[in-house]
């Protein structure tokens, strides 16, 4: 019988081939090759465990010197932000971005060469060109020199011409020209001020999607405390968006979402109602800026965040309001942040940001 155990099932399950199957059949292709030109070399074409070998870049991307070269870009830049001095908790993620990458070699290969079965396109090779810029060189002794640094290398890379002459990128209304689309990837929270300050000289005021397990939009009275006496301890990863707001750098139609005070509306009406209020809070057709601290998804599916709360999401949910609250939105610009990889058991957290981050460019 055949129904006993796993090996017993394997063994009667191979013996009808060890009987029928001739002694040199072509049903696997051995090594040695034995019936082979000894002259003739072994077929190195690609094949789908490419996937693992070579370089590690963000999804197998070509990889450039976006920072210090001069010349055209291409239409998506993907850029590392290995910053973590304006942390309030959990150090560390300023080895988010390369945790990124590394998670992201297992998403290009479930997506077959980069192949999105969700959404049925291939964003690498739609006639746009994606490159991994690396890291940006960022001072983690001088919070106030790291955050004009930021700026100011994320402002000369959003300014460069585009490489594409039908100009793939994206296009500013206000300035009426072509730029990149850059995915910034963090990193802590706070990288998301000097990035809003630099998109706003293209496209002006934007609005932020922004998804997380806090609001980040404390008042830095509270969150530094009231006797701080440092105007540089105000800036941290709590309160970006206090400031992107306060600096006159966001519309008022903005969404904070996975806040945890607001799980029991996941829970109560579901994914597509929450995609619905995205959609109906955002403009479609203005700038739209995307955030996503990976500290929204529950702790159980991000072991690695410098803030975990317990009671969020997973990362079907996020990648279900990825796909269907963004479709066809203007987003000029991406940041996925708060990965740490010294908590982050078997790259759980790494491979669910790499997918946030492959479903949202
Ligand atoms: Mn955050």
């Amino acid at each position: 019988m055949c129904t006993i155990s796993l090996l017993a099932l394997t063994a009667c399950t191979l013996l009808p081939y060890t009987l029928a199957a001739p002694a040199h059949d072509n049903y696997q292709k051995s090594l040695e090759a034995p019936n082979k030109n000894p002259d003739d070399a072994f077929d190195l074409e690609p094949t789908a465990n490419f996937a693992f070998a070579g370089i590690t870049t963000f999804a197998q991307l070509p990889q450039s010197q976006c920072v210090t070269e001069s010349g055209p870009v291409d239409d998506i830049l993907v850029l590392g932000f290995p910053f973590d001095t304006a942390t309030s908790y959990r150090t560390g993620t300023r080895f988010g971005p390369n945790t990124i990458r590394q998670g992201s070699r297992a998403a290009s290969l479930a997506c077959s060469g980069h192949y999105n079965h969700r959404q049925s396109i291939n964003p690498f090779v739609q006639n746009i060109s994606v490159v991994d810029c690396g890291d940006l060189p960022i001072s983690p002794f001088d919070n106030s020199l790291a955050f004009a640094r930021m700026e100011e290398w994320f402002k000369r890379l959003l300014w460069r011409e585009v490489k594409s002459a039908d100009g793939r990128g994206v296009k500013s209304l206000k300035i009426g020209r072509v730029h990149p689309q850059i995915v910034s990837l963090g990193g802590d929270h706070s990288i998301s001020l000097p990035i809003l300050r630099a998109l706003n000289t293209v496209y002006g005021k934007v609005s932020a999607i922004h998804i997380d397990a806090h609001i980040d939009t404390w008042s830095p009275k509270v969150f530094a405390g009231a006797e701080a006496e440092s105007k540089q301890a105000e800036f941290a990863d709590g309160t970006p968006y206090y400031w992107a707001g306060m600096e006159g750098l966001l519309t008022s139609k903005n969404v904070h979402a996975g806040i945890r005070s607001t799980s029991d509306m996941l829970k109560r009406d579901g994914v597509w109602a929450i995609t619905d209020k995205i959609r109906a809070v955002v403009p479609h057709d203005e700038p739209v800026y995307v955030s996503l601290d990976v500290d929204s998804l529950d702790p159980a599916f991000a072991p690695g965040t410098a803030g975990p709360a317990s009671g969020g999401w997973t990362p079907r949910e996020i990648i279900q309001i990825i796909i269907d609250g963004l479709k066809g939105l203007n987003i000029v610009g991406v940041d996925v942040v708060e990965v740490l990889p010294s908590y982050d058991n078997a790259e759980i957290t790494g491979i669910a940001a790499a997918e946030f981050t492959i479903e949202v460019s």
